[in-house]
């Protein structure tokens, strides 16, 4: 038997036992170790039930995501899962965790299941550009019907425990020992009696209902809210051949589904995505030994939009947090923001009143900086201005207990030099949050040269604590996801030059898989915020630099964006719908003649290239200069701050997966048409030079 699965006999019953750390996932071993264990079961004469437990934190959390696009090892999953099915002795499988993809299918396969009352179980295969390829989709709906079936497929979201006995995937709870329990059932299997229930060979789940107009509807939702995505219809076509197909058919059009899913550039692309959001949370060079200091209470300065956002990330993750604002005033203003925000949630139904109410008393508003002597992490987000800042550093400096930590949200100033207005640079980090904070996952944690190892350890451990997908960056305008988005901002803007409207353009990048083109986003969040960083790159930047004045000519005009009704769109009150600003047409054309260029139609293909490049030539500067750890965190940021599809795999992935030849070739061509801006980044064209990507390029090489 293999080190990662044992048998043992206890009585008339095999206990069956997964030991894979740290998911339990189906690897090979797994496999192997599953098939042999249940053999072994059939074959020993003495056995008369099954129960299949895991160790460690989870039941079989899927299959082993390493394996996909290596060659097939033997025994596949299905073929494991038949055999499990198939055997004549009734099985239990004893789910704790969470009991995912393969996982779920695993238990699926066994005749009964339990379930400890904290389990999840789901397949999340969609995730992954995948559809459940081990008869999840054949199975689960023969159980929980077609209507849940789908839900629990496309979306790829875990229900709980207690949901899954309502829906007949779960047969009962159970709580403590997980041994116990499993040995418990499965004796109680022996003396009822009870033969094999194999869920093939239900029906109950596949009856009773309209499943043909279940599917339809799906698909027709599927087809235009998950626009792009290749796995997600795949899903519908291999539920509804379990609404149409005997067992057996059924699995093959599901295997033949799944291999479709398998070849595809998306899946690719988001395991990837998968496997890069872990690895942003490694720091390459933080000794094991920096632990992170407690943080048992917080404080935020200044109570705007993101200050309050901020604030209701620590009381989201239970923790206390004053909100300090200048005023009373001020204050009450902030303190009715945070209550706005939570009852906009109650209303969706997201959020019960009491949760509400339990939040909001772990946001203490102040206007006393002594206030803040005992707290152990102060992040400030006031306005974006190095003078206002240094006031609050400052002041922080001088009532904050030593230890404390001093964090700013700054989102492009130099954080080193904020840490130099204190006597405590060690204990200086930036902490970027993306607005709106209390919803976007994104946290760039900025370190400066002065962070300490602890410090920085503890900003992470915080990003955690907090639900954050956190990643390291280094100090410099803009940091990683701002400086990349200043080269594909204004690029956009050029194109409006050369004959684009902000439809063409937005609409390209929305076909490209972009949650929002860039101009409905600079409507968003007010075009004067973009005129104040544009100021100031102005002034340091060489003078020969072109810059696009679209966004100067509306800022003039009062045009801000949605805040003012107009902006590049026009917006009925009360409405968010962009609709065509006819005040637009003239600027635009003033704009191309004042620059000499004569409007042409501008193809789809170029608006991503001119766009997504210029994305990837800066991406490439940051990793050289070391700004990011590696490419992938670059991705990170991108797919969890920036709406970058994640079917794509962040913009460095894509990069690498169109080719750095042929975008570096496409770089130069820009480079000789449109001047300094599309200098090709050296990374970019030595890794080109040697057939390289940036997945495989590490610091110093
Ligand atoms: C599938 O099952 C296909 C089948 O239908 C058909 C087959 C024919 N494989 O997330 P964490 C690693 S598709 C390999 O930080 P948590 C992960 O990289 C699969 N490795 O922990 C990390 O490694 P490291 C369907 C995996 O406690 C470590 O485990 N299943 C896998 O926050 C800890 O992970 C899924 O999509 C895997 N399947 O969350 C489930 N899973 O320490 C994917 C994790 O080196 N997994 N690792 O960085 C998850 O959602 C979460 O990991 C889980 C634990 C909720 C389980």
């Amino acid at each position: 038997m293999s080190d990662v699965v044992r048998l043992e006999r206890r009585g008339a019953i095999a206990l069956i036992t997964v030991n894979n750390p740290p998911v339990n996932a189906l690897g090979v071993a797994v496999r192997q170790g599953l098939l042999e264990a249940f053999r072994a079961a059939e074959a020993d004469a003495e056995v008369r039930a099954v129960a299949l437990v895991c160790e460690g934190n989870t039941f079989i959390a899927g299959a082993d995501i390493k394996e996909f696009g290596k060659p097939p090892q033997a025994p596949s999953l299905p073929d494991v899962i038949a055999f499990i099915e198939g055997a004549s002795k009734p099985s239990v499988a004893v789910i704790h965790g969470t009991a995912l993809g393969g996982g779920l299918e695993v238990a699926l396969g066994c005749h009964y299941r339990i379930a400890r009352g904290d389990a999840k179980v789901g397949l999340p295969e969609v995730k992954l550009g995948l559809l459940p390829g081990a008869g999840g989709t054949q199975r689960l709906p023969r159980l929980a019907g077609v209507a849940k079936a789908l839900d629990m497929i496309v979306s790829g979201q875990p229900i709980g425990a207690a949901e899954a006995v309502e829906h007949h995937i779960v047969d009962e709870l159970f709580e403590g020992d997980l041994v116990e329990a499993g040995l418990a059932y499965a004796h109680r299997m022996v003396e009822e009696g009870r033969a094999p229930r194999r869920t093939g060979e239900q029906t109950r789940g596949l009856e009773g209902a309209d499943n043909e107009a279940l599917i339809a509807a799906r698909h027709a939702e599927v087809a235009k809210r998950m626009r792009g995505l290749f796995s997600p219809l795949r899903c519908i076509a291999a539920v509804e051949a379990a609404t149409r197909l005997p067992l057996a058919e059924g699995l093959r059009r599901e295997r033949e589904l799944f291999a479709e899913c398998l070849q595809s550039p998306q899946r690719a692309a988001l395991v990837h995505s998968f496997f890069a959001e872990r690895q942003a949370s490694k720091i390459a060079d933080l000794p094991a030994d920096a632990k992170p200091r407690e943080i048992r209470s917080a404080a935020v300065i200044g109570g705007g939009t993101m200050g309050v956002g901020i604030a209701l990330c620590f009381a989201n993750a239970g923790l206390p947090v004053k909100l300090l604002e200048i005023d009373d005033a001020a204050l009450g203003r902030a303190l009715q923001r945070a209550r706005d925000t939570y009852g906009a949630s109650v209303k969706r139904g997201s959020l019960s009143e009491e949760a509400m109410e339990k939040r909001l008393k772990l946001v203490e508003g102040v206007t006393d900086y002594a206030t803040l002597a005992e707290v152990d992490l102060v992040i400030e987000a006031v306005f974006e201005d190095m003078g206002v800042k240094q006031q609050v550093f400052e002041k922080l400096d001088a009532v904050c207990r030593p230890g404390a930590i001093l964090a700013s949200n700054t989102s492009s100033l130099d954080v080193n030099q904020i840490a130099a207005f204190t006597r405590r640079p060690e204990d200086v980090v930036g902490l970027h949050f993306f607005s709106p904070a209390n919803v976007m996952r994104l946290l760039e944690v900025v370190r400066g040269e002065k962070t300490s190892h602890e410090v920085l350890a503890t900003a992470m451990a915080i990003g955690k604590k907090l639900k954050k997908v956190s990643v390291v960056v280094g100090v410099c305008d803009g940091f990683v996801g701002n400086r990349m988005i200043f080269q594909y901002g204004r690029e956009a803007e050029f194109l409006l030059e050369e004959g684009a409207t902000p439809q063409q353009v937005d609409g390209a990048l929305r076909n490209f898989g972009m949650a929002m083109g860039p101009f409905a986003m600079r409507d968003l969040s007010g075009l004067d915020i973009g005129q104040a960083i544009r100021k100031r790159q102005r002034a340091t930047l060489p003078p020969d630099r072109d810059f696009p004045t679209v966004s100067d000519r509306l800022c003039e005009a009062g045009m801000l964006g949605q805040k003012t009704g107009a902006g590049y769109y026009r917006y009925e009150p009360g409405n968010r719908t962009p609709l065509e600003n006819p005040d637009l047409a003239p600027m635009l054309e003033a704009a191309s003649r004042e620059k000499g260029v004569e409007r042409r139609t501008l193809d789809e293909a170029y608006i991503i290239e001119r766009t997504i490049y210029a994305l990837v030539n800066e991406g490439a500067k940051i990793l050289e200069e070391g700004i990011a750890q590696r490419s992938s965190d670059i991705d990170v940021i991108y797919l969890n701050g920036y709406g970058f599809p994640a079917f794509r795999g962040g913009p460095m992935f894509y990069a690498d997966s169109v080719g750095l030849d042929t975008v570096l070739a496409k770089v130069k061509e820009l480079h000789a048409r449109c001047g300094d801006w599309w200098k090709p980044a050296p990374l970019l064209e030595r890794l080109a030079a040697e057939g390289r990507r940036f997945s495989d390029w590490q610091p110093g090489q």
